[in-house]
């Protein structure tokens, strides 16, 4: 009879859209006080009260009362709230339910039998629950945060602020768990990368309940990398540094270990060159002569300081003494000083090819024109250095190098080829080491060396390349 009621009332509840059916909120956690007020003067004794509380129409009997006794005690642990029977007469049968838990919602229905019938009240109980403070963490790896909070209902929504004002919830996604208490714990992750300090600011709202918690975290942006960077720089410059001195000072080292080893080399090669030779300059006087003889022997000599040798800029009669400056043990080097004026080899000839053809070494000897700069050649001077030239190469088979001193005076290269056309192998230009400047250095050095030993070189030309050399011409 009791259940077919509790049946009926459900029914009309249901059909009539529960319109009479009071709704209260309550918060996980509180208590709270389910009211059921009736007419006091119908109740009579020996009637019942009985409490439902309905969960998807799984309905169960948590309080029944009759004649102000308990009828439920066997079953006292698993009902919820507590009635006052004392008050019953007082027409108030509220149900009171402390800590309120998820479990708790649902339809309540309370009864009451009264004189001339039953009394009824349906009450549906929603339960909220506040989310725990949202805990707030920065990614180590990813520029991300993540905020998550526990225990709440219903989801919540999570917002995502700087203190700028900025909305950055656009960038982040929000995942929600139901654990087995029937409430959400919620997971909010922002990706973004900040360029400048920013406060990060994450908001879990409940909105039913109109609440919300929030936390912050200041975001120091790429402070880390900067640090690094600074870190990396630190040690990089300097050692790209060091690098870079080490290479460069390794080539100036190659540089000038390899112009040293070349200078030794050919200093090594002109000291043990055993062969008998006289290197012979030809030509006038003031055609700085006197000061290559110098020139060839200070380079040679790396250890010694300047002396004229040679005896350059020294006037009658000690004009050109001596005749011979030794280089080497076995290496002379001579000179034949001509006529200042223009027919200067016509009127030498004679002597100097006498002289030449009856020096035994003569045959394979070096022979050097030696030509200023600064004098510009006439037609008379072009005439008497051909004359010496073809003279030369009938004594000695080749025509003699030409050596143009003072290079920095006149143009060389209009003097180059005129000799280069007379037949002259090598054409040299020199900056003469002199009385006033002999500064060394490893080039000038180098140049001088360069011309003995192709003064020696030329003593070593085969016969056959002589004798091809005298057909040729
Ligand atoms: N600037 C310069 N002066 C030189 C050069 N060779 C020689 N002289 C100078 O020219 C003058 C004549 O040189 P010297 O060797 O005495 O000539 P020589 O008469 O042929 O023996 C001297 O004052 C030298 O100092 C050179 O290559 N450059
Ligand atoms: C009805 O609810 C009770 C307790 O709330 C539960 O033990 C029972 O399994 C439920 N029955 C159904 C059909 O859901
Ligand atoms: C009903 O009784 C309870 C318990 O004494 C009391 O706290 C409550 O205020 C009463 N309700 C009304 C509406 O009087």
């Amino acid at each position: 009879m009791k259940l077919f009621v509790i049946g009926l009332i459900l029914l009309v509840v249901k059909r009539t859209g529960v319109s009479f059916v009071k709704k209260i909120t309550a918060v996980r956690g509180s208590d709270v006080w389910i009211e059921c007020m009736f007419d006091a003067a119908r109740m009579r004794q020996n009637k019942p009260v009985w409490w439902l509380h309905c969960e998807n129409s799984n309905c169960t009997e948590i309080q029944h009362f009759r004649d102000g006794v308990d009828q439920l005690q066997d079953r006292a642990a698993s009902r919820r709230g507590r009635v006052y029977p004392d008050k019953f007469r007082e027409g108030n049968a509220s149900l009171f339910i402390e800590n309120v838990q998820m479990s708790d919602k649902g339809l309540y229905e309370c009864t009451a039998v009264l004189t001339g019938g039953l009394y009824t009240k349906f009450v549906e109980v929603t339960v909220l629950a506040s989310y725990e403070p949202p805990q707030l963490t920065e990614a180590l790896d990813t520029p991300s945060f993540t905020c998550s909070s526990r225990n709440g209902f219903p989801p919540a929504l999570v917002t995502w602020t700087g203190s700028s004002g900025m909305n950055y919830t656009p960038d982040s996604v929000t995942q929600h768990t139901l654990n087995p208490e029937g409430l959400y714990d919620v997971v909010s992750k922002l990706t973004r990368s900040f360029t400048e300090e920013e406060t990060v600011c994450c908001t879990v709202w409940n909105q039913p309940l109109q609440q919300h918690k929030t936390n912050c975290m200041r975001v120091t942006p790429g402070q880390e990398t900067d640090d690094q960077h600074i870190m990396m720089m630190a040690t990089l410059i300097p050692v790209a540094l060091f690098i870079l001195a080490c290479c460069v000072g390794f080539m100036i080292y190659r540089y000038l270990s390899k112009g040293h080893q070349n200078l030794t080399r050919m200093r090594k090669r002109i000291s043990s060159f055993s062969d008998d030779t006289v290197i012979v300059l030809i030509g006038r006087p003031k055609h700085g002569m006197s000061s290559l003889i110098n020139s060839c022997v200070f380079a040679y000599k790396a250890e010694e300081p300047f002396a004229n040798w040679a005896g350059a800029e020294k006037g009658p009669p000690h004009y050109a003494q001596p005749e011979e400056v030794p280089l080497t043990e076995h290496i002379t080097i001579t000179r034949a000083l001509l006529q200042p004026e223009d027919r200067f080899w016509t009127s030498e000839r004679d002597s100097y090819l006498d002289k030449w053809r009856k020096q035994v070494q003569c045959s394979t000897c070096p022979f050097v024109f030696v030509q200023s700069c600064i004098n510009k050649l006439t037609a008379t001077t072009k005439d008497e250095i051909q004359k010496l030239f073809e003279d030369v190469r009938s004594v000695s088979g080749s025509y003699p190098f030409t050596a143009l001193t003072m290079k920095n005076f006149e143009n060389a290269d209009e003097l180059k080829p005129f000799f280069k056309d007379l037949g002259s192998k090598h054409v040299f230009t020199f900056h003469n080491y002199t009385m006033q400047e002999h500064k060394r250095s490893a080039k000038r050095d180098e140049e001088f060396l360069d011309f003995v030993s192709a003064c020696i070189d030329e003593t070593l030309v085969p016969e056959f390349e002589t004798v091809h050399l005298r057909e040729n011409v």
